[in-house]
């Protein structure tokens, strides 16, 4: 059995306990069945800018092979994993979320799509056993980029936009800037623990940047979102199935109508959790603007345009917390 490293401890932010979003209300979407899947993700994008997908048809196999082998790196000796360089922009992080200060109970590694890329970072960690890391790598990523198209298609048949690859085309291009993280929560020290029932903050609120980013991880809890109301909810965890969250960009693109969900991790006092996410970016040349058959009958655009490189550039900029959107609102 492969045991996950411990960070030491430090000035950590806690929360107070927060309700568990009702199972019954997480929007569950089956991918099996596209015409009901297509209403569903569209109610969860206006509703939440977050849902659950079942019948993902990402093999287990290519799974249960990624965990494993990100589970033995963040098992390495803290010398070994920082062979992977500072995460800035691709590499292996503790505590440091970003640039600007913010802090998590939480180490990482950033990774990019491009696998000779990785393979270099991670050769200096794992050595020869580096190819295995990166076909495993590539395996998931290419069954997950699959799901995410499949998702982004039926995003734009439920908004009744005529090309349907809209979206999809944005993260499927060569030079997609879609970014895969993968997180490790361990478990924090006792004297957390009986902290009147708060817990402490494992990845602060934030919203992505990107289209969308869909996310799976062991069975541990944490992660939370935050609903229109201002309200916290925690989200039950589920090993089998994803949980997609809609983006910054997506939320441009849908002129407001789709809403980019705030979410945050609580790191677990008991319980190892690990996460694995990908980030469907579009290509740094990208012109993001909220698209024309939504702004029909005189609808204004809320926003601005920009490329995804400006987004992306003043996003890198800001704190975890802050609302990087505001700043190309339209007045
Ligand atoms: C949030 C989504 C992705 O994890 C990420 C994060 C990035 C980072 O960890 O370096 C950011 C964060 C994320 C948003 C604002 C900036 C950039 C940390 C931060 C304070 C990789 C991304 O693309 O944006």
């Amino acid at each position: 059995m492969v045991v996950l490293s411990k960070p030491t401890t430090e000035q950590y932010s806690c929360i107070r306990k927060t309700p568990t979003f009702p199972t019954s209300i997480v929007p569950v979407v089956d991918l099996s069945k596209p015409v009901e899947a297509k209403t569903l993700i569209l109610k969860a994008c206006e509703d939440y800018g977050f849902f659950k997908v079942i019948n993902h048809a990402v093999p287990m196999e290519a799974i249960s092979n990624l965990e494993s082998q990100a589970a033995e790196f963040f098992s390495l000796p803290l010398t070994q994993k920082e062979k992977a360089g500072t995460p800035n922009p691709f590499g292996y992080g503790n505590k440091n979320i970003g640039r600007n200060g913010d802090l998590g109970w939480v180490e990482y590694l950033l990774l990019t799509n491009n696998h000779d890329y990785n393979f270099i970072r991670l050769s200096s960690v794992f050595g020869p056993k580096a190819e295995q890391f990166r076909n495993v790598l590539s395996d998931y990523m290419c069954a997950v980029r699959k799901m995410a198209c499949v998702i982004l298609e039926l995003m734009a048949e439920g908004l009744n936009i005529e090309q349907k690859n809209v979206f999809s085309k944005m993260m499927m291009d060569k030079e997609s800037d879609s970014v895969f993280r993968l997180n490790h929560y361990p478990p924090y020290p006792e004297n957390f623990n009986n902290n009147n029932g708060k817990g402490m903050i494992g990845f602060g609120e934030h919203t992505d940047p990107q289209i969308i980013s869909l996310l799976r991880s062991n069975n541990s809890s944490g992660l939370q979102i935050c609903l229109r109301d201002r309200s916290w909810v925690s989200v039950p965890p589920d090993h089998n199935s994803f949980f997609v969250n809609v983006g910054d960009a997506l939320q441009v693109l849908t002129n407001g109508r789709f809403r980019s969900v705030r979410h945050r991790v609580l790191a677990n006092g008991l319980k190892s959790r690990l996460s694995m996410i990908y980030f469907c970016g579009p290509p740094l040349s990208e012109r993001i603007a909220p698209l024309p058959s939504l702004l029909l009958n005189g609808k204004e655009s809320l926003y601005n345009e920009f490329t995804w490189f400006e987004y992306k550039s003043s996003a890198y900029a800001t704190r975890l917390a802050d609302n990087r959107l505001s700043r190309f609102e339209r007045i």
